[in-house]
């Protein structure tokens, strides 16, 4: 077997216990999320046909509860399912599919105490790192949009809410506060300017939260982690196919899925890049994102979210800019790095960013009320 920096704990146990066809010939890490270890498993069957699988070991210190979250992800997928064959699309590759268990479960706890989940692989797609076209992002955009409206009547109440606080962005901006009181390792005057950037902007945290309790918003359900690269594109049409990632499926505003989009893929410069030049918000990418968002809605959201969406967009990157900078100070605990001070340079990336909110405020809020 080929093998590539697969060295971890309990792979090989988790491997053997999920129900694969074929001989397992290529095993190695894949993919560019922040959170999960995720791996590539290639399988031969006689005949040399070759089968691959996504094996993931779970997050654990960050979803406390691995067997809730893939209750959520089952019951889901299942009901994605069938509103994919009703709409005579192709359910193994327009939405995730577990893998079972030799036992007939969901997911395996290994004697190291991991968990681990699989899921077919799904074949002839591309995953992008970054916004390539504007077609590309408009694509993205109908794709979040239709699994919003997919899942309008999926009963909100019975999902697990896998990472209580998720996007409560005061709640976040505590956890902020606490970071930078308790400054772990004095890193705290390498970034008094972030820190003065961030904490300026208290105010404007609960103005989200605030609708949603006064009953100006709905809740729905949401994915909240939809940046560009939780979608999957057919290689061959382009089409954004299958939205993945689905760990953080819960009860939440559409501000957090429209604004997390916007964050990552209306930049025009990536998550972590350091020359700060380069990044600002793309007004025709955010355009673009509005009209394909609200077309894949197909008409269910109010005008009071619509016209609230740029405070999505404001509020997602500031939030991501506050967790990326609290882990810079917490030690990078939470995202996994692959260079001393990254998190510092993600979270700088999301303030640049919401500077350039501030200066474009009166077109982005132009721009939602064309699509409203
Ligand atoms: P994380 O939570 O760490 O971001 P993801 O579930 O997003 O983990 O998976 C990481 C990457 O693995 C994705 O960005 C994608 O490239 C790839 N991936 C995940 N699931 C599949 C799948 N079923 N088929 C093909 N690629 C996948
Ligand atoms: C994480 O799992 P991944 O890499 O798609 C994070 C998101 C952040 C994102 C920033 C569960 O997403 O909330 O917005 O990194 N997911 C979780 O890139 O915390
Ligand atoms: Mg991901």
């Amino acid at each position: 077997m080929k093998e590539e920096n697969t060295a971890c704990a309990g792979i090989e146990e988790a491997v053997a216990q999920f129900v694969t066809e074929g001989s397992l010939l290529e095993r190695r890490p894949y993919g560019n999320g922040h959170i999960n270890d995720t791996f590539l498993l290639v399988y031969e069957m006689p005949g040399g046909v070759r089968k691959r699988y996504i094996l993931q070991r779970m997050n654990h210190d960050i979803f406390k509860k691995p067997r809730e979250l893939m209750e959520n992800i089952v019951n889901v997928t299942e009901y994605l399912r069938k509103m994919i064959i009703a709409q005579g699309g192709d359910p193994d590759r327009e939405t995730l599919n577990v893998v079972k268990t030799h036992d007939g479960g969901c997911d395996y706890r290994d004697s190291g105490g991991n968990y681990w989940r699989m899921f077919l692989f799904i074949e002839r797609t591309v995953c992008l790192e970054k916004v390539e076209s504007a077609k590309d992002f408009y694509d993205s955009a109908v794709a979040f949009g239709n699994f919003q409206r997919l899942l309008a009547d999926y009963p909100a109440g019975s999902l697990h809410e896998t990472i209580p606080n998720f996007h409560h962005t005061p709640s976040r901006f505590r956890d902020f506060q606490k970071a930078v009181q308790e400054d772990k390792l004095g890193r705290g005057a390498l970034v008094r300017e972030e820190i003065a950037f961030a904490l300026a902007r208290e105010k404007d945290t609960p103005v989200l939260t605030d609708l949603l309790a006064a009953g100006q918003l709905p809740l729905r359900v949401t994915h909240n982690d939809t940046k560009l690269n939780n979608i999957l594109f057919d290689e061959e049409s382009r089409k954004a196919l299958c939205i993945i990632d689905l760990d953080t499926v819960m009860p939440g505003l559409s501000h957090y899925d429209f604004g997390d989009s916007i964050r990552f893929g209306a930049s025009t410069g990536e998550e972590d890049e350091k020359d700060l030049s380069k990044i600002e918000l793309d007004l025709a990418l955010f355009e673009t994102f509005t009209k394909g968002y609200l077309e894949g809605c197909g008409g269910r959201l109010t005008d009071r979210e619509i016209e609230t969406l740029p405070m999505g967009a404001k509020l997602m990157t500031y939030e991501c800019g506050i967790r990326f900078l609290a882990d810079y100070l917490e030690g990078d605990v939470y995202f996994k790095i692959h260079r001393d001070g990254h998190n510092l340079d993600r979270a700088r990336t999301q303030f640049k960013l919401v500077a350039d909110m501030e200066a474009k405020w009166d077109d982005m809020r132009a721009i939602v009320e064309k699509y409203k």
